[in-house]
């Protein structure tokens, strides 16, 4: 039990999740009881986006409230700014016994980052999913999502437990990151899988990062059967990783604690698996940036789905507001959804930002997302009213030249305007947060 009127906080993370991905949120094939079961009796923010698209940059700004660039994570293996408090740290601080299991992809370990318990913890990017941990000098071995869905639930029933705290307790699941095995009984016939609305072969151009690892897991091009086959592996997965948090919400109702605990499910960032002709996650396109945010508990409001434009380092704050403990000082960007989640506020972010080393820079509104490719002067523009999927570049680029690469309107076309005021709108930000981009002289 919670003490001190703080709920418990239960931090559901997952590896890969595109935020599409889940059944109660409209997706045409997979099912996902438990996932929908926290949009109906909690609240849905549909549009969440990380900055940096890879696990390292987009598990930082989640651990401190800070983005990208203010946290000194924007590659694997950097080093998270020693300055910034952790979740962890912060709820601590608040009085929290605070657990860890799962995948820890950042510097350190999670006992040094204001874990005190951890258990079953892998660090690193990837690995098979059948593991072993050894343990009081046995070996258990099963599959990931398994073995950190149990290890938070003996915690959550009270081992290690001390019942004079409130309790977070966060799950970062390395499900449905590949190599993409699903248990038996949980793959899904690939023939009855319908192909992404943005299915290509190929990437229409190179966007910087075409043949890293994760885009070699299919060759080119890309075909629907192939295509088919990593999804009925990526749906499998995460109808595993959704049964595995069932399991995790019974155990609060079991325990009598479902009423006094927040529970919060999201993800690092997403994945294309075949849409836009990309298998993986380096790309400003929303199926790669956009993550789901499911929040159920004491002070948010059931049945509610909010398009509030937000980003990870919001949440951060978000949950200290909930939960009554102070935002650290060293929270930054970040900005509690709060007022969204009491009805006081319908928007949060009139924009949301994105940047991949230095070959991709994103800004995006409700309805326009703008991208450039700086080195190779290439931009996109995408009406996401009317092409959700965004399948349709408004911006030809014979419209674009090499010297000062941005060739104003000519034509009048409002298109343009939009263009440069996004332009406009994304060196503000690059500005704001210093991006060494700014410095090189290239074109972006
Ligand atoms: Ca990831």
């Amino acid at each position: 039990m919670s003490t001190n009127n703080h709920p418990n906080l239960l931090f559901l993370c997952a590896d890969d999740h595109r935020a599409d991905a889940v059944g109660a949120l409209g997706h045409p094939v997979l099912r996902t009881p438990h996932w929908d079961r926290l949009t109906h009796e909690g609240t849905t923010f549909t549009h969440m986006f990380t900055t940096v698209p890879i696990c390292t940059p987009a598990r930082a700004e989640l651990l401190t409230g800070c983005n990208a660039f203010s946290n000194g994570v924007r590659w694997f293996g950097d080093t998270t700014d020693p300055a910034r408090t952790t979740l962890a740290q912060g709820f601590a601080g608040a009085g929290y016994q605070t657990f860890f299991t799962g995948k820890w992809h950042n510097d350190g370990t999670p006992d040094t980052r204001g874990y005190e318990i951890t258990r079953r913890v892998f660090v690193g990017g990837m690995r098979d999913h059948v593991m072993t941990f050894e343990e009081n000098g046995h070996s258990v071995s099963g599959f990931s999502s398994e073995l950190f869905a149990e290890a938070a639930m003996q915690f959550i029933g009270g081992e290690n437990r001390d019942t004079g705290r409130p309790w977070l307790a966060q799950v970062a699941f390395t499900a449905p990151h590949d190599p993409r095995t699903p248990p038996p009984g949980w793959r899904p016939d690939p023939a009855t899988l319908p192909l992404p609305p943005s299915f290509l072969p190929e990437h229409a151009f190179d966007n910087g990062e075409m043949t890293i690892r994760d885009e070699q897991l299919e060759k080119w091009p890309r075909t629907p059967d192939a295509v088919r086959e990593h999804l009925a592996d990526y749906y499998g997965m995460l109808a595993h990783l959704d049964a595995q948090v069932g399991r995790l919400l019974d155990a609060l109702e079991a325990t009598g604690q479902a009423q006094n605990t927040l529970v919060v499910y999201t993800g690092d960032h997403g994945l294309a698996v075949g849409s836009h002709g990309l298998m993986g996650k380096m790309s400003m396109y929303d199926h790669s940036v956009r993550v789901p945010l499911l929040l159920r508990g004491p002070g948010v409001p059931a049945g509610i789905r909010s398009a509030a434009l937000c980003q990870s380092f919001d949440l951060f704050p978000t949950l200290c507001d909930l939960a009554g403990v102070p935002i650290p000082p060293s929270v930054a960007e970040g900005r509690s959804l709060r007022p969204v989640l009491l009805g006081e506020a319908s928007a949060h972010r009139d924009a949301v930002f994105g940047a991949y080393r230095d070959v991709q820079r994103m800004v995006r509104t409700a309805r326009w997302k703008y991208i450039e490719y700086p080195q190779i002067n290439k931009t996109q523009l995408f009406d996401l009213e009317n092409d959700p999927h965004e399948l349709s570049d408004l911006l030809p680029p014979w419209r674009y030249r090499k010297t000062s690469w941005y060739a104003p309107p000519t034509d009048g076309s409002e298109l343009f305007a939009v263009a440069d005021e996004l332009r406009a709108r994304l060196r503000d930000w690059q500005q704001s947060v210093n991006d060494p981009l700014l410095k090189t002289g290239t074109t972006a």
